[in-house]
């Protein structure tokens, strides 16, 4: 097996042996042929019209790909089958040949892997947005286009432009799925949700899926039954439609690396709707759910539906029954209250009041401190980064990597909380549209805003993100916990000389340059 594709890689090289999130080698293998068929189908569907039967297959094979989605030799060998089907249908072609996929020349082997792993980040995004109804034609060709041209040669300066092309479509694909949240479940408001868990049965839902939590909550609704998010689903609190359910509680544990020490002999069932999926651990084993492309060999998988049957969970949780006595959790530092709901609607609708705190001199700077959260001890940098901003800059933040300091109180300015979460990783759209607003009332470009972007990054849709972001033309951003693997040490040196990207180093040093310029 060869994989490089997440943060907490082997040595920084490569798993080799075994993947260090729990893959084994015949899953990665399965991973290449997986990938590889793929790219026969997108061969087989140049300059013909594919079935939403297909697009759906090409998304969902994509994105059980990324880190901590599928443990299951099972589910893929159905996924190649399915594939070769397909692109049977569309007339055949030859595969990709596996053992040409992360080899040769490193500089094209790093770009190519980079478009790879950028799309497999995508086809999450437009899958969650497809469950919601929503397709963009842009988004679905370019998962065909991008596929075929990883099967070809092609110049760097050709491989530049399709990572480029390809982080434009990725704007596209996280507004489709911004379209299509909002249009579900409304614009989210500024929410405090709490840590505490209160007695009695109680189910938890994690990753990323707001239509899973919907029906879940419609399926427990007066039942007695408590429903807590955990990781990236705690921006769902903030939607006007989830508010409704009283029995949505709160929030529990953190990010997903701590998972296997927070579900530890949990009285309650655990519902992974996406990543991140770590192997479980026999105490709570018993308990995990997985569904859509999520799998883990044994454990019990709701099965996909238009309505997906939750009465197994359901079950279990009333069995389990919960704890005796509520119990006061806090985050990681020991804060027991989370804010979270300041997507674009929010922010954009204090736009005035922020402009003038800018234009007065109260708000000097801001950083967009955000990405995923993972393992590695440097990570507490984003913790002391945050508790270190000065207090006229703001904090805005996103994704998972956010449990590092959402328990915070770190401070208002002018009547605004200076540390604000606007949502999951894909809510970097609006962020997005916050800084091309401010850049706008400013006159000026996004990068001549007071505004940073210090990023975390694990997985692969961090990877698209980063894309999008270069592809707007942002620079000076700065990333951590480590650079990817996958970037050879010339493109590392073509993303420093065209966009200034800058590892981090201490919080002290990187905030003292920040402030300076
Ligand atoms: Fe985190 Fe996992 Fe949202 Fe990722 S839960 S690491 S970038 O899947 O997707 O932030
Ligand atoms: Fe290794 Fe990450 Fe690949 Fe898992 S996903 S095998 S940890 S590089």
């Amino acid at each position: 097996m060869f994989c490089f594709q997440c943060e907490q890689t082997a040595g920084g090289k490569g798993c080799t042996n075994a993947g260090v999130c729990g893959k084994k080698p015949e899953v990665a293998n399965k991973h290449d042929e997986l990938t590889c068929t793929l790219i026969g189908l997108a061969r087989a569907a140049s300059g013909q019209k594919t079935t939403p039967e297909t697009d759906a297959l090409v998304m969902q094979s994509l994105f059980a790909t990324v880190t901590n989605v599928n443990f299951d030799p099972q589910d893929f060998d159905a996924f190649i089958q399915k594939v070769n089907e397909e692109k049977n249908k569309l007339g055949g072609a030859e595969d990709f040949a596996p053992e040409a996929l992360f080899h040769g020349d490193p500089d094209i082997v790093s770009l190519r892997s980079t478009l790879l792993l950028g799309i497999r980040g995508m086809a999450a995004y437009a899958w969650h947005a497809y469950v919601l109804g929503k397709q963009d034609p842009q988004v679905t060709a370019c998962f065909y286009k991008g596929l075929k041209a990883i099967g070809e040669d092609h110049s760097v300066d050709e491989w530049l432009e399709l990572l480029m092309e390809f982080g434009k479509t990725n704007l596209a694909c996280m507004a489709l799925l911004d379209e299509a949240n909002t249009s579900a479940y409304g614009h989210p408001v500024p929410t405090k949700v709490t840590t505490i868990i209160e007695k009695g049965p109680f189910i938890v839902i994690t990753g990323h899926d707001l239509l899973d939590l919907k029906q879940l909550l419609e399926q427990t609704e007066g039942k007695g039954i408590n429903i807590y998010t955990h990781g990236e689903m705690l921006p769902a609190h903030a939607y006007p439609e989830f508010k409704k359910y009283v029995h949505l509680k709160g929030n529990f544990g953190t990010a997903w690396q701590n998972q296997q020490k927070e579900f530890d002999n949990i009285p309650a069932p655990i519902f992974f709707t996406t990543n991140c999926l770590m192997p479980p651990k026999a105490s709570y084993a018993d308990r995990v759910y997985t569904t859509s492309v999520v799998g883990y060999p044994e454990m019990k998988h709701i099965p996909d539906a238009k309505v997906k049957d939750f009465s197994p969970l359901i079950k279990q949780a009333l069995e389990l029954g919960g704890y005796s006595e509520d119990q006061y959790r806090t985050g990681i530092n020991g804060g027991n209250e989370l804010m979270t709901g300041f997507a674009r609607n929010t922010v954009l609708g204090v736009a005035d009041k922020v402009i003038d705190a800018v234009k007065g001199g109260a708000i000097k700077h801001f950083f967009l401190v955000g990405g995923c959260d993972g393992a590695k001890p440097g990570r507490n940098y984003y913790t002391e980064f945050v508790k270190q901003t000065p207090m006229d800059t703001v904090v805005l933040t996103l994704a998972c990597g956010k449990y590092r300091f959402n328990d915070l109180n770190i401070g208002e300015i002018g009547g605004l909380p200076r540390l604000m979460d606007m949502g999951q990783c894909n809510d970097a759209y609006s962020a997005i549209q916050v800084a091309v607003a401010l850049a706008q009332a400013f006159e000026c470009g996004v990068n001549d805003l007071p505004l940073t972007l210090v990023l975390s990054w694990y997985e692969q849709k961090a990877v698209c993100i980063l894309l999008t972001l270069l592809a707007l033309g942002i620079k000076n951003i700065y990333i951590g916990p480590s650079i990817p693997a996958f970037f050879s040490s010339n493109v590392r040196n073509v993303l420093v000389e065209k966009f200034n990207i800058t590892p981090i180093s201490t919080p002290e040093n990187d905030l003292t340059a920040i402030l300076a310029k």
